[in-house]
């Protein structure tokens, strides 16, 4: 009954869609090789392997909700039962404090090889996918007194995170070979100052001449895909940040093959990345982006089907960019169910580009374009009422994961019999 239902209401939106030119079969079908990238963070609030202690460097996690992932299996065990109720084609994104060792051996971070991710590498070969990267420089004891990495006035400081990140360039190189998708590796640091600075530039032509150093390292540049990622500021770290919008863009512009990255919980609320987008597409042959839920300041709530993201989906997918823009998510919340949050985040993005890709961009470019401005206004009105959530029913069961709230229950399950068992 529900199936013959459903199955008629997806041939009744598919006819509305098409009295706006839109095809929604050939919407579902791009969309399901887009890959999106998922970070592994989510699962255990950002701590990693290594027990290093708690979270720094200006990012922190609020909350206690049980069942966190306590080491590689359960954690790889969580992203999948993410993977299985969530749509679209899919990356990892590993973090270097990720790191699995065995054998009792552990390496500093500067000493990092290939063999202690192939554990990450055997996990994302079994399901067909590809594995972003991130280099480090917070919670160890060689972040600074001052707070600082790369951009430390410390030359054995600054020296230990320099090769820590040139570590990460051949461990990226490596996931690329193995998976044989390239690998974007996002160099982020949180270095800044909480007061008032008594030298701004200093750090910055420190940190400037780290990342020159790092990408020194030689690398197959279709392989590996360097980014800089930037800050407005983070907590402890008010009021400055090194790497800021402009230090970071001029990294990436300067640095052949380097990729600005934009997180949308680093801007001023009234800074707009979907703006940025077009702006930088102009410029950059491919950009990165970390998608996120900024509330007030760098908050890394979970993302939901909103007004921001939406218009991020908006510019990639009517400036045909979705081979130029590569896509990754970053929140951490831990004070919900950690694999709701996953779900909750994959499938609000998927949502945002299902609903990009619904939109009649050629004919809403032409009316800009010859200045019909009402007529403009009333379509862009018109389209966000269309029975979209009966394509996206129609794209979960294409793709073979829940199509309505049913997966929750999914996860009721797994709380009680697995991640309440977490101590
Ligand atoms: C922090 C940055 C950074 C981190 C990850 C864990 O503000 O967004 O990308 O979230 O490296
Ligand atoms: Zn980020």
């Amino acid at each position: 009954m529900k199936e013959e239902i459903m199955k008629n209401r997806y041939e009744s939106a598919k006819a509305i869609y098409a009295e706006y030119g839109v095809d929604t079969d050939a919407a579902i079908a791009r969309l399901k090789n887009i890959p999106l990238t998922v970070h592994c963070w989510q699962g255990d609030d950002v701590l990693g392997f290594e027990n290093n202690g708690p979270l720094t460097g200006g990012i922190m996690t609020t909350g206690n909700y049980p069942g966190k992932a306590r080491n590689p299996e359960e954690l790889m065990a969580d992203m999948d039962k993410a993977f299985s109720l969530t749509p679209g084609a899919k990356k990892i994104n590993v973090h270097a404090n990720y790191a699995i060792f065995e054998d009792g051996e552990q390496v500093d971070r500067d000493k990092l090889e290939p063999k202690h991710f192939k554990k990450w590498v055997d996990f994302a070969k079994e399901r067909g996918m590809g594995i972003d990267f991130n280099p480090t420089f917070f919670s160890h004891p060689m972040v600074g007194p001052d707070g600082l990495t790369l951009s430390s006035p410390d030359p054995k400081i600054r020296k230990f995170w320099v090769d820590h990140g040139k570590a990460c360039i051949r461990i990226s190189e490596y996931f690329a070979k193995e998976t044989g998708m390239p690998c974007v590796m996002n160099i982020w640091t949180g270095d800044g100052l909480k007061d008032v600075p008594a030298d701004r530039m200093g750090p910055r032509m420190r940190y400037k001449q780290s990342f020159e150093e790092i990408l020194s390292e030689p690398y197959d540049k279709n392989l590996v895909k360097p980014c800089a990622e930037s800050k407005f500021f983070g907590i402890g770290v008010e009021s400055y940040t090194c790497g800021s919008g402009e230090f970071t863009l001029n990294i990436a512009a300067m640095n052949d093959g380097c990729i600005p990255l934009l997180d949308n919980g680093h801007y001023h609320p009234e800074e707009m990345v979907s703006d940025k987008i077009p702006a930088l597409l102009c410029f950059y042959p491919e950009i990165a982006l970390h998608i996120t839920r900024g509330v007030h300041w760098d908050s890394d709530h979970v993302l939901l089907f909103d007004d921001e993201p939406r218009e991020i989906a908006k510019e990639i997918v009517r400036n045909d960019a979705t081979e130029r823009v590569y896509m990754a998510l970053d929140f951490f919340d831990a004070s919900i169910n950690r694999v709701v949050a996953w779900i909750v985040g994959i499938r609000s993005w998927q949502k945002c580009m299902l609903n990009a890709m619904l939109m009649p961009h050629a004919e809403l470019k032409e009316l800009q374009d010859t200045a019909q401005f009402s007529k403009l206004m009333m379509l862009q009105e018109e389209v966000k009422t269309l029975p979209f959530g009966d394509i996206w029913v129609e794209y979960c069961k294409q793709c073979g994961v829940p199509t309505d709230k049913s997966w929750y229950e999914e996860i009721e399950k797994y709380e009680k019999d697995v991640l309440s068992k977490r101590n």
